[in-house]
């Protein structure tokens, strides 16, 4: 049966997490580029995503919200990929890490990005605790070898990847060398390059057209 996907995304967005998943698939997938404050808002994408936000996908039918869940439903949908690693030590490491990067990491980022500050008494009552924490635990993760989950590259690489090569670039992350090095092996992948040449050239194509 041919695949029907589609995906709502914006080239300056998370929706770039979500097209690289779809890119190491390999299925074919219509897009939908959605504007910030506007088509983001409407009420037929608010039917999709009742956040308003980028990246959804909808996949013969059923709608996918939220960049890791993205990743883990694709690797599941389309296990001929080989991005979910079998049972076992590698697949625990799997779901730990992904989950990880898309609560604790995620916020402890945001939140020191807009200066909310986390007093030490509070630590035990916030999940990721403080951001240094988070931080040594992600640099200790990715100091055991190539990959985050197993010795493959596995969907968590992608999804807890991103969220490094992000940090990296908008400079909220430390540039530790246990993140460059990971970052750095990541970024070589075809399927990465492919994602990010065609959201560099939307950007490209409204930047020229000035919107
Ligand atoms: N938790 C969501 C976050 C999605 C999100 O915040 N997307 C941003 C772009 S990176 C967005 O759509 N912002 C538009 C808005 O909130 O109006 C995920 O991981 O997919």
């Amino acid at each position: 049966m041919a695949e029907d996907i589609l995906l709502y995304t914006n080239p300056m967005s998370r929706g770039r997490i979500a097209r690289w998943m779809l890119e190491e698939v390999g299925q074919p997938y219509r897009v939908e580029v959605l504007g910030y404050g506007t088509s983001m808002k409407s009420p037929a994408y608010l039917a999709v995503n009742p956040m308003g936000k980028v990246p959804a996908i909808v996949h013969c039918g059923a709608v996918v919200t939220e960049a890791a869940a993205i990743c883990a439903y694709l690797a599941d949908a389309f296990p001929e990929a080989g991005l979910v690693p079998e049972p076992g030590a590698a697949r625990a490491d799997y779901f730990r890490w992904m989950f990880f990067a898309a609560g604790p990491l995620e916020a402890a980022v945001v939140n020191r990005a807009l200066g909310v500050d986390v007093k030490p008494d509070q630590t035990a009552f916030v999940g990721y605790g403080s951001f240094g924490r988070v931080m040594d635990a992600l640099e200790e993760a990715l100091s055991r070898g190539d990959y985050i989950a197993g010795d493959r590259f596995s969907a968590a690489d992608l999804y807890v990847g991103s969220h490094v090569g992000f940090g990296l670039q908008f400079g909220s992350y430390e540039k530790r060398p246990a993140f460059e090095a990971y970052h750095a092996r990541l970024s070589e992948r075809p399927a990465f390059r492919r994602a990010a040449e065609a959201d560099d050239r939307l950007i490209a194509e409204a930047k020229a057209r000035g919107a």
